[in-house]
């Protein structure tokens, strides 16, 4: 799947407020915040689960209730639709387990 000129990117991004550039290369990132452990890992199995059948997976870090998030394309080199299908499905996610 082709990457997003920037226009386009800046565009998909105001659907995504909570996402933003990645300052040294092309990609999106977001940092989530539960109520503890147990959410974030609720949280990271649907983000799985989704992954795998997207054939699309997130670069992501997590410690205890935080989970910090990076999405690209990297046969691309860039963010796609993919990413921002991703991004999109993964704050629905996160407003279930009602995480900042
Ligand atoms: N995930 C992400 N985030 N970017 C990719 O380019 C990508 C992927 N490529 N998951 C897929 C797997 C690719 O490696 C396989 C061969 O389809």
């Amino acid at each position: 799947m082709a990457k997003l000129a920037i226009e386009e990117l800046k565009q998909a991004l105001k659907r995504l407020p909570d996402w933003t550039l990645v300052a040294d290369r092309e990609a999106i990132t977001r940092k989530f915040h539960f109520v503890d452990f147990d959410a974030a890992f609720a949280f990271m199995t649907r983000c799985a689960l989704l992954a795998a059948k997207m054939d699309h997976h997130p670069e992501w870090f997590n410690v205890y209730n935080r989970v910090e998030v990076t999405l690209a394309t990297h046969d691309e080199g860039g963010v796609s639709q993919k990413d921002i299908d991703l991004a999109a499905a993964m704050d629905g996610y996160a407003a279930l387990s009602r995480a900042t």
